[in-house]
């Protein structure tokens, strides 16, 4: 019907059809230099990469992103300013196992540069998944091991594949492990591991190299499924609670940039990093402050803590081996996000460089606050207060099991949030027992794991992330300082014992910069600008305030650990380098424990004081399973506030109006 009206009038519109084609092709194109890439720039440099001579015949893309520009180009940029715009990719070649880094640049269409890195696995592709299902299942041994068990239909199994985590030396090649669960007739597969059985995986081979089955363990029943029909009898539903903004929402969304409340900043999906906070600046009374450069998740590592031979290899590097932008799946309102969220799409490239849209994977709203501030006037009755506002922008991550939100919160006190969400489904072991009184080395007291269903532990673990916080508070020159509270000596100036002091020191190089958190000396660290100071004399700052946090338990000699040595502290800072990004590197999947990431970015020891610098705060979650995770987890959060530290010289709510 639509097509038959477009050909009658086709003939008049030619004209007017090809204006409005180059104007949106005009309104399309990149208008500041850290727009991601738009389809028709994907499809360019993958089409460029094509074209060179020797490119690999079984290419696999593991990225093709937006080369971002040098940071001094990106902040002296100004509007309608002609742009740089180059591709970064990471390439695989299937066939011969190699790995190459391109650079492309889509103005003049040509390569700037293709290198191969050596020994190195980009991580896991999309397909990857789908071939190591169909390897494993087509394997004898693991047939043999599911016969076994009683199932002798593999279409009610589903092999989940992981990244190979430690290496035994003995492997080589592209390596995955594939993880089987019964799926049945239920819908929580991952409620019932097919315990014992582990296939490593050559995923480029195709063939399974070598499979390990531990013994049988029953198959947890069914009952660990949590849709509304599974559930059955369900609570009386709370009345409806709307919110509605009848003039609409008060940030204003200019392509990738987004202002709010005297916030201004752009964000991009990353496929890697997820969100991606750019060029965060407060305007303070029409001048422009510069707070972060670039802030975004650099790592995660989910160690497990059972010595099992199937599990100690699990140690899950959710950004590094998996994709956390990539693994965004879309929201939905009203349940992810709020009914007011505005939901935002992002373009990346999949494995086969082709175009792949994902529509609503970002969620951004405001919402209620809380009190921003308020004084009650007990003498006059006069009560000032004030009702904040929140902007949040959300992404939720789905890698395998687990759930991962991620919530970045501006707020018009000058401060900012992270906030992660944990959910989904606990990793589960199977088990013989279905209480826990019965005598099983899993269930006692020095046990690695609790039980949380019949049949089903679920292994103690830990969840730690890196966040890279690429500030330039009041410019790209900062200095990096702790601050710890201390009481004060006893003695004439403290006669009474009630002083207690707050000591900062400032950190000189790399080396010093590597700290843990301590709660006798509620320690903080802050970044300052060395020159630019508030009214009073102090040097403008920003103080990242640590929320919960862990120290790991997996041993520091343990070759998870060594893999992850990120994780070693709470608290790292470095000198601005463009490509220290990841804080376990770039590669980590199949990596043996090489220090790649923050142990390198820090072994030339630079100084730290009045340089370009970036802050890396890492948070640990340990995880102690309850039964009442079970079979759906509620929702954990976990964070860490940035505040402003003699940044403003007043409190900068206070001209929020009533
Ligand atoms: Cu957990």
């Amino acid at each position: 019907m639509k097509m038959k009206k477009l050909c009658l009038v086709y003939a008049c519109c030619q004209l007017i059809v090809f204006f409005a084609l180059s104007a949106s092709a005009l309104f399309a194109a990149a208008t500041h230099p850290l727009d991601p890439l738009e389809a028709s720039e994907i499809e360019s440099a993958v089409k460029i990469l094509r074209a060179m001579r020797n490119f690999p015949i079984e290419a696999l893309f593991s990225t093709v992103q937006l080369n971002e520009p040098p940071k001094a180009e990106v902040w002296n940029y100004k509007a309608g300013a002609a742009l740089r715009r180059e591709a970064f990719a990471i390439v695989m070649d299937r066939k011969l196992n190699k790995t190459y880094e391109a650079t492309i640049d889509l103005r003049g269409k040509k390569i700037v540069s293709w290198k191969e890195i050596a020994d190195v696995q980009p991580l896991i592709f999309d397909r990857e998944y789908e071939d190591l299902r169909r390897i494993v299942k087509a394997d004898s041994r693991w047939q043999a091991a599911m016969r076994k068990r009683g199932i002798t239909d593999y279409e009610k199994v589903e092999v989940d594949g992981w990244a190979i985590g430690q290496v035994d030396p003995k492997f080589t090649g592209r390596l995955m492990r594939g993880l089987s669960y019964f799926k049945g007739e239920g819908e929580n597969y991952y409620g019932r591991p097919i315990e014992g059985v582990v296939a490593i995986v050559d995923v480029t081979r195709g063939r399974v190299v070598d499979l390990t089955d531990t013994g049988v363990v029953p198959i947890a029943e069914k009952g660990q499924d949590f849709s509304e029909t599974a559930i059955g009898k369900l609570r009386e539903k709370p009345k409806p609670l709307t919110i509605n903004q009848p003039e609409g929402a008060s940030y204003k969304l200019n392509g990738n940039e987004i202002i709010w409340q005297k916030w201004h900043f752009r964000y991009t999906m990353h496929p890697r990093e997820g969100i991606v906070l750019h060029t965060v600046a407060y305007d303070d009374d029409g001048k422009m402050r510069p707070i972060l450069y670039r802030a975004a998740l650099s790592e995660m590592v989910v160690p497990y803590g059972d010595p099992d031979t199937n599990w100690r290899w699990r140690a899950a590097f959710d950004v590094g081996e998996y994709n956390i932008g990539r693994n965004s799946y879309p929201l939905e309102k009203n349940f992810d996000a709020p009914e007011n969220a505005q939901l935002l799409d992002a373009v990346f490239a999949d494995d086969e460089g082709a175009v792949s849209e994902r529509k609503g994977v970002l969620a951004i709203y405001e919402r209620d606050g809380g009190i921003a501030w308020k004084h009650y006037d007990f003498t006059t009755g006069k009560n000032e207060t004030r009702r904040a506002r929140e902007l949040v922008l959300s992404a939720v991550a789905t890698i395998g099991n687990y759930d991962y939100a991620i919530n970045y919160i501006f707020k018009q006190d000058g401060s900012m949030e992270v906030d992660l969400a944990l959910t989904g489904i606990m990793l589960a072991k199977g088990v013989k027992e279905k209480r826990s009184d019965e005598n099983h080395s899993m269930l006692k007291m020095d046990s690695s794991g609790h039980l949380v269903a019949e049949n089903v532990v679920a292994p103690h673990h830990q969840h730690f992330f890196n966040f890279r916080l690429d500030f330039d508070v009041d410019g790209v020159s900062n200095s990096v300082t702790e601050m710890n509270s201390s009481a004060m000596p006893a003695g004439a100036n403290n006669p009474y014992l009630n002083g207690f002091v707050m000591r900062e020191t400032m950190f000189k190089t790399e080396r010093e910069a590597q700290r843990s958190m301590d709660m006798g000396a509620a320690r903080v660290w802050t970044v300052m600008n060395p020159t630019a100071k508030n009214s009073f004399g102090q040097n403008t700052s920003f103080i990242i305030v640590p929320g919960a946090n862990s120290m790991p338990f997996i041993a520091p000699e343990s070759l998870v650990r060594k893999r992850a040595q990120f994780i070693n502290n709470h608290f790292w800072a470095t000198r601005y380098n463009a490509d220290e990004i990841y804080a376990a590197g770039i590669y980590p999947n199949q990596s043996s424990g090489n220090g790649n990431g923050l142990p390198k970015y820090v072994a030339d020891n630079q100084p730290l004081e009045n340089q370009d610098v970036v802050l890396w705060y890492t948070l640990g979650v340990t995880h102690i399973p309850r039964s009442e995770e079970w079979s759906v987890m509620p929702t954990t959060h976990v964070g860490f506030k940035l505040l402003p530290g003699a940044f403003f010289n007043r409190n900068p709510a206070l001209d929020v109006p009533r």
